[in-house]
């Protein structure tokens, strides 16, 4: 089982390069923005109390995102790997991760971190605001909150996964299709070590 972090500053390029990873690798996709999208279009008590905090730029408590992912790990025992997009983003929820994982026998294999520019972050979700619909995407303070928020709660996230040598940086500014390629050979990399160490 290959399990996969794909982790970054909001607008660094999760979403877009967990399309293309789960296509080509066939991983379940686990991408709690999504999970706490359908909840509010759905319209559930859980959906309303998220909505309020998407809407500020804020975290969603740890005990609700986590209590998500428990309920997708159970329920998916026979995928090759999961690929994790914008989870964890605590090291509350890091932890309670490692130990879903752990008991059942399984682990984190790596950790990307995409390397993405405030000033290119800002550009890159203002512009999807333009089409997405998403109101956290389309104001300047609540894009600024959502940033500040990943430097002060999220970005030690990355030295949690540093210190088990998990850690992998990717440069996120550029071409699409060459950051992919990249998180591709590490992948690749890795799994070939993996069934045939030196
Ligand atoms: P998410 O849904 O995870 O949203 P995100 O961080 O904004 O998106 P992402 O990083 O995937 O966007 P992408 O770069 O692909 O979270 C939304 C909210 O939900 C959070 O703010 C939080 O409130 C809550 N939440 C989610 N998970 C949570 C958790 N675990 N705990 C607590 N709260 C949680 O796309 C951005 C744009 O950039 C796109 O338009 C794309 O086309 C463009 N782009 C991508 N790569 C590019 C490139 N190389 N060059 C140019 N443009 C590029």
């Amino acid at each position: 089982m290959y399990n996969i972090i794909l982790f970054g500053a909001p607008g660094s390029g999760k979403g877009t390069q967990s399309a293309k990873l789960i296509e080509k690798y066939g991983l379940k996709h686990v991408s709690t923005g999504d999970l706490l999208r359908s909840e509010i279009s759905r319209k559930t008590l859980l959906g309303a109390e998220a909505k309020i905090l998407i809407e500020q730029g804020q975290l969603v408590p740890d005990h609700i995102v986590i209590g998500m992912i428990e309920s997708v790990i159970d329920e998916n025992t026979e995928v090759t790997g999961f690929l994790f997009d914008g989870f964890p983003r605590t090291l509350r929820q890091a932890e309670a991760l490692d130990k879903l994982l752990a008991e059942k026998g399984k682990t984190i294999s790596v950790f990307f971190a995409l390397k993405v520019s405030e000033s290119e972050l800002a550009k890159r979700l203002l512009q999807r605001g333009l089409s997405s619909g998403r109101s956290d995407d389309r104001d300047e303070e609540i894009i600024k909150a959502r940033i500040e928020e990943y430097n002060a709660k999220t970005s030690i996230v990355a030295d949690h996964y540093k210190k088990q040598n998990k850690m992998v940086a990717i440069e996120g500014e550029g071409n699409i299709e060459e950051i992919f390629e990249n998180l591709c050979h590490e992948i690749d990399t890795r799994t070939k070590m993996e069934k045939h160490p030196a």
